[in-house]
Formats: structure tokens, sequence, C-alpha cells
């Protein structure tokens, strides 16, 4: 075989790499879909705008959040949780459109999880200087689902720890349309992003956004 007969492949078989046990990175998988997922959350936005949220500890987050689907995740001076309804519009979140639902399920099914079905979207926007510091996900039911996340615009230090808040983290660089499909042991992992280099991203400007699909229940 020779070198280009692989020419190409990469367009239609992402790269894989295995992050951890139960973590994969799909590098630029969500970019054949990057302006439809763009317009989507164009229309979230309108009906759900970004908004920077406060922790029971009393601070604000840097990271402007929103979310779509049946439960959006929230957090406020009492608590973290799902919940139904926008605090801020008193309405239901808007419906996750079908490309979201799409490209989370075919990320998760290149993964290993069949028929993954989440009912939450959190869509994170981070500005320069934003950042998450190292948490667990644990305000979903069972921990069985994957959660699949995707990447758009400027890219960030991802920082992947252990069980214990105080494990050494590593620093994977995610980038524009990459997804990581995060199960198995890797589930309850401490994790955060590094404050957001400054920087400007052809498509999204001076920000990154990151969707992260989840079934809450
Ligand atoms: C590993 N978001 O919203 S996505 C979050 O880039 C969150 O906005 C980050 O952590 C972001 O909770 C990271 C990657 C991610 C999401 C959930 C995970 C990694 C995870 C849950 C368990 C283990
Ligand atoms: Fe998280």
């Amino acid at each position: 075989m020779t070198a280009d007969l692989f020419d190409g492949v990469d367009e239609v078989r992402p790269a894989r790499e295995t992050i951890a046990d139960g973590a994969m990175l799909l590098r630029g998988f969500a970019r054949p879909v990057q302006h439809d997922l763009l317009r989507a959350i164009d229309g979230i936005v309108t009906q759900s705008p970004f908004r920077h949220m406060s922790t029971p500890g009393g601070y604000q987050m840097s990271v402007a959040m929103t979310n779509c689907g049946s439960l959006g995740w929230v957090t406020d001076r009492t608590g973290y949780r799902y919940d139904a309804i926008d605090p801020d519009s008193g309405k239901p979140w808007p419906d996750m459109p079908p490309i979201f639902r799409e490209l989370a399920g075919q990320a998760a099914a290149q993964a290993g999880y069949a028929d993954f079905r989440p009912e939450a979207c959190l869509v994170n926007r981070y500005e320069p200087g934003a950042r998450l510091s190292l948490h667990q996900d644990r305000d979903e039911e069972n921990y069985d689902a994957p959660i699949v996340s995707v990447s758009l615009g400027l890219h960030a230090i991802f920082l992947w720890g252990g069980l214990k808040r105080a494990d050494k983290t590593a620093r994977y660089r995610l980038e524009h349309g990459d997804v990581v499909v995060w199960g198995g042991s890797s589930r309850l992992v401490f994790h955060g992003v590094a404050p957001l280099a400054d920087g400007e991203h052809a498509l999204l400007g001076r920000q990154r956004i990151n969707l992260t699909f989840r079934k809450a229940r």
C-alpha cells in the first residue's frame, strides 16, 4: 500500500485518540456540520441568551451558559440541578436541534455507545480569560450513559485529572470541531478548562463554545 491510498481517508474516518479508559477524542468530527451547529446555536441563544450563573458559594461563573433540550443544567445560590425551565425566561429551554441529536448520537456510536439519546445539552461560552475549575459532573441520576462534548471556536487547554481532586492533571488541547466521548471509568474523573487564551477564530471570533450532551435522568 502506498501513502496516497490513505489520502482523504481522514475526511471520512476521523482520527480517534484514547484519552483514558472510556474517553475517546474524535478529532474534527464536528467540522462537516460546523455551519449547521453555529446556526442552531444562534437560534438557541435568541430564546435563552447566555448568562453568567452564580454558584452556591456566591461566585459568578466566568463561563457564560445556556441550555437546550428538555432539561438544562443550572446553578444558583441554592445549588446545582437540572431544570426543565430556564429561570431567566420562565419558559422551557429551547428544543434540542436535530443536528445536535444526530451529532451526539453518531459520536457516541463511534466510541461504542449505541442509542445515546441525551435530553440535556449545556452550551458553554468562553471568552478570553474564562475558565472552569476542576470538578466532577455528578448532578446526573446515573453515570452509565456517556457524556459527549463538542468544541467550537478558539482552542482550549482541557485539564484531565483523576478520581481524587488532588490527583495530578494532564493537559489536552481541544480544537474547533473536536468531539470527546466520556464514559466508563472516565465518567467521574475530575476535569476543568484552563483560562482561555486570547485569539481570533475565523468563524467564532474571540470565543470558544462547548456543547455538552448528557442523559440527566
Ligand atoms: C469528563 N465542560 O460543562 S467539556 C462541563 O469545555 C464541562 O466546557 C468543559 O466540564 C468545557 O461540565 C469540558 C468535556 C467534559 C465534559 C464532561 C465530562 C469532560 C468530562 C464529564 C466527565 C469526565
Ligand atoms: Fe464538567
